[in-house]
């Protein structure tokens, strides 16, 4: 484990690297205990450095075995090697050299699953960001390209299968049961990007035909046996190769492109150049045991790293703060590819579901940062929902600021310029702004200002006068290092809308530019007129979620009836019966904590069943209409002195308040939906499980007892239907035996599928109350649990603290304590899932006082732990403040 030394890395100190490493030649000789790597560096002394200045290249935990130079073995005297540094101190004078580094390295005991490690039999390498340099050392830098060529040797019985980078160049036989391959990377990469897998796995495989007509071998490696679940990744992989020649004009480059699936793996996936590497979470599909939003990510995510070969690989970035340059961009991406999958809308709604539920609480607690940070200490806790989501956000926002065809033509330039190169924010801006002549100097704070800005809508009409007035203020709260803000700008895209439901027409506006119904705010404050209004308009405003702000506008509840019914923009449709639930929440949990009853309009409790009914809508678009916001959305708008216990009761009552009143329509809908035909994975047949599965819940909800929920178990065709049931009788009835059945079935039925398990631990994790927290600790002494395992431990502890207000946030710290216990007991050999684990603390100053004083005790009880990692350190020392 590397502990902390307490260095901080700033952007503003960043310098190219005196040497370049243009080509790269590696060997591995592999074993699970001693594995040899030797590296053949030519190295290349950059134009205007004095010959002979020392060479420093990177480790991390390395054990070195040869250094040579030229071929020739280096004094003990000219270098010293400590786990984590090389320094040559006076390398050969002439321009290039050859450095020859062999390192010895253990995969079987490498627990952090970075860098070179062993993962269910299969070798395998994690090199984001800095892996790199536990396997050999190296400028581990995005910034410095090489070219790769990788020769692997294996037992032949052990690891049939040898993988890497780029196309295939050799492979033979060898003495003593060994063989070998060679693989050879043409495209420059730096060192993240490097991949290596060896094992015995089964494989599918296609073909793609590009546009330009090369045609590219395509295979997914995954368990033996479990082939036929790897159908949809591969579909999903072509749909998103056509797509990206379609819309960016993006073809691949290499001969084959390869995805290998792990069941040991940190985060969801990696876009190694050519062979990327998934955890088979995100590869893994059929009827049987994936739901509807497995097959979802699996599609997103198999675009999400199939696009990063333009946006990250071919160009990449030139350091770490640049992060966003690649997952901001790449992520816009994969949205949009979903969106022309999927339905727009629903797709929309989805993500910015996901930006306030992820992004929104990270931008307003200690651990803001900027989309382009300036200071890290540990780079693997930046890749954030504020790098990655909000990055995408702000990529939208440009595209909607110059339009579809200066978009593109910006993202043309950026090609065209940048292929081959490392670059910057900056590089990434000055396309869009050649490309259009637009100058986007204020827009590019919204890369270097943290917070989440606050606009605030005021309106008026004049019915005289036909005048419609709309006064825009904007501020952006302080966040930790930086107190004072800089006025954005902000698009927001808008319609005055009229009794018809029409936008209606308006002869003139001044007080801000506005083009194509999009207002620039640029100044902290702005009025806007809009004459020639022949009637008083509602306005339904930041349509589509334009900008990603927190909006305030104060309005009355018949005006944002009226949008939910009638804007004609979907997505504002959605917000505005979002917006009445949680302020309705809001209120409810307020009277309940006051010791009064919860009232709820009536209107909001007759809407439902009329949305649920709808047939002018999808069907996904109504189960997210009659989606109520999660207790962790009304808990981050309530936003100070939260009591999680009366967040959960007020959600209760208005979910069976709603309920009874719509019980015949929901009823009359839930049987029409029921799926007769075939299992389809397609968007449409999900949404309407989706809309089924949200009626359950209310319908047992307002009945208060689980027939419903066990018959449609007992029923299930697929997992969809299935889980969804379980959660229905977990979730509502903990303790019945109906719910013990289901869950010992359910155990029973998937016993050695490791995926379906995680969804029974995550269920029974996210059951609502007090006394979940036992239940996960006893879940913890389950015989398949198992802290080394990143998939399982998210299931149950992180699915525990991130999704289980009620659970997680116990009135006597309980539930803190059993996050710090798990915290403490995985730093030790995964610092970089303890770390995420770690992240669930971040609002703990927005509870009330009590559960504050529990939560610093516990988080102050992690940092007193003296070999804490860097990773871990981090996090909750900016937690903590
Ligand atoms: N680039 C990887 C993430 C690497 C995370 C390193 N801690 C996957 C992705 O965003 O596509
Ligand atoms: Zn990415």
């Amino acid at each position: 484990m590397r502990t902390d030394t307490g260095q901080a890395f700033r952007l503003e100190d960043y310098r190219p690297t005196d040497y370049l490493i243009p080509e790269v030649d590696l060997s591995f000789r592999l074993d699970p205990d001693e594995t040899l790597a030797t590296a053949k560096l030519t190295v290349e002394r950059r134009d205007g450095v004095a010959a002979g200045t020392p060479l420093v290249l990177d480790g991390d935990g390395l054990t070195l075995k040869e250094l040579l130079v030229d071929g020739t073995p280096v004094a003990d005297a000219a270098f010293e090697a400590t786990p984590d540094k090389l320094t040559l101190m006076a390398p050969p004078e002439g321009k290039r050299f050859e450095l020859t580094i062999v390192t010895r390295l253990t995969p079987a005991k490498n627990s952090t699953l970075m860098g070179l490690y062993v993962s269910n039999g299969v070798y395998t390498t994690q090199c984001e960001a800095e892996g790199f340099r536990r396997i050999t050392y190296f400028f581990d830098r995005p910034d410095v390209l090489s070219s790769y060529r990788v020769r692997i040797e294996a037992r032949k019985a052990e690891a049939p299968l040898l993988l890497s980078n780029g196309n295939p160049a050799d492979s033979g036989d060898l003495d003593g049961g060994w063989h070998y391959a060679v693989w050879n990377d043409p495209f420059p990469k730096p060192s993240y990007l490097f991949a290596l897998v060896a094992g015995d796995l089964g494989s599918v495989h296609d073909t793609f035909t590009t546009a330009s007509g090369r045609n590219v071998k395509l295979g997914i490696y995954v368990e033996h046996g479990k082939e036929p679940l790897a159908t949809y990744a591969m579909d999903a992989l072509k749909r998103s190769m056509r797509w990206d020649e379609e819309r960016f004009g993006r073809e691949y480059d290499l001969d084959v492109f390869n995805i290998v699936a792990v069941s040991d793996f940190n985060m969801g996936a990696m876009e190694n150049k050519g062979l990327n590497v998934f955890n088979d979470k995100y590869v893994l599909a059929d009827p049987e045991t994936a739901t509807d939003v497995d097959y979802a990510n699996i599609e997103a995510i198999i675009a999400h790293e199939y696009f990063h070969n333009w946006t990250g690989n071919r160009i990449t970035c030139r350091d770490w703060f640049q992060l966003c340059l690649k997952e901001g961009l790449t992520v816009y991406r994969d949205h949009e590819f979903s969106a022309d999958q999927r339905s727009r809308p629903v797709k929309r709604i989805s993500e910015v579901r996901t930006l306030k539920a992820l992004q929104f609480p990270e931008d307003q607690g200690p651990l803001s940062h900027p989309v382009r940070p300036r200071r890290y200490r540990e780079i693997n806790n930046f890749y954030t929902a504020t790098v990655y989501e909000k990055g995408s956000e702000v990529v939208r926002m440009i595209h909607t600021m110059l339009g579809e065809e200066n978009f593109r033509a910006g993202m043309d330039l950026y090609f065209d310029r940048h292929d081959g190169q490392a670059v910057t924010i900056e590089d990434f801006l000055r396309c869009f702004e050649e490309a259009s002549g637009k100058d986007l100097d204020q827009f590019a704070l919204w890369y270097h200002q943290a917070g989440t800005p606050n606009v605030s809508v005021k309106t008026q009409y004049d019915a005289d006068a036909k005048e419609f007035t709309l006064e825009l203020e904007q501020s952006v709260p302080p966040t930790p290092s930086e107190s004072r803000k800089k006025a954005l700008h902000i698009p927001l895209a808008f319609g005055l809308v009229g009794p018809n439901g029409q936008d209606m027409a308006y002869d003139s506006v001044e007080g801000a530019d506005v083009e194509n119904s999009v207002i620039q705010l640029k100044e902290r404050k702005q009025t806007l007129r809009f004459t020639g209004v022949s009637s008083r308009p509602v306005l339904s405003i930041n349509r589509g979620f334009s900008a990603p702000i927190a909006l305030h506008h104060e309005t009355a509840k018949e005006d944002r009836f009226f949008l939910a019914r009638h804007d004609s923009d979907l997505f504002s449709r959605w917000q505005a019966l979002n917006t009445l639930f949680l302020e309705s929440l809001i209120d409810a949990s307020s009277r309940i904590r006051g010791g009064r009853e919860p009232e709820f309009d009536a209107m909001l409790l007759d809407y439902p069943a009329e949305i649920a009914a709808d047939e002018t809508l999808e069907e996904a678009y109504r189960a997210l209409a009659l989606t109520l916001p999660a207790e962790a959305d009304i808990a981050r708008e309530i936003g100070e002195n939260i009591d999680p216990d009366a967040v959960h009761r007020a959600r209760e009552a208005l979910r069976t308040a709603i309920a009874r009143e719509a019980e015949k329509s929901f009823a009359d809908v839930y049987h029409a939906l029921k799926d007769e035909g075939a299992f389809s994975p397609d968007a449409a047949s999900a949404g309407r499980r989706a809309l089924r599965n949200i009626l359950l819940d209310y319908l047992v909800a307002g009945a208060g007892e689980p027939d419903r929920a066990e018959r449609q178990f007992a029923a299930a065709t697929n997992m969809t239907e299935r889980a969804a049931a379980l959660n229905v009788l977990a979730h509502q009835f903990p303790t019945s035996e109906a719910a013990g059945k289901a869950l010992a079935d359910f155990e029973t039925r998937y016993k050695g599928n490791a995926l379906v398990l995680d969804k029974w631990f995550m269920i029974q994790a996210t059951i609502p109350g007090p006394e979940t927290v036992e239940r996960v600790r006893s879940l913890m002494a389950h015989p398949t649990f198992s802290t080394t395992n990143p998939n399982r431990l998210r299931s149950l502890i992180g699915a525990f603290a991130n999704s289980n207000q009620t659970g997680f946030h116990r009135a006597d710290g309980e539930g803190y304590d059993l996050l710090a216990d798990t915290v403490l007991q995985v730093d030790g050999h995964n610092p970089q899932v303890a770390a995420r684990l770690a992240v669930a603390f971040r609002s703990w100053r927005s509870m009330e006082k009590a559960r504050q004083e529990k939560a610093r005790k516990a988080l102050v009880r992690i940092s007193s732990e003296e070999k804490l990692s860097r990773d871990v350190r981090d996090i909750v020392e900016r937690t903590l403040g």
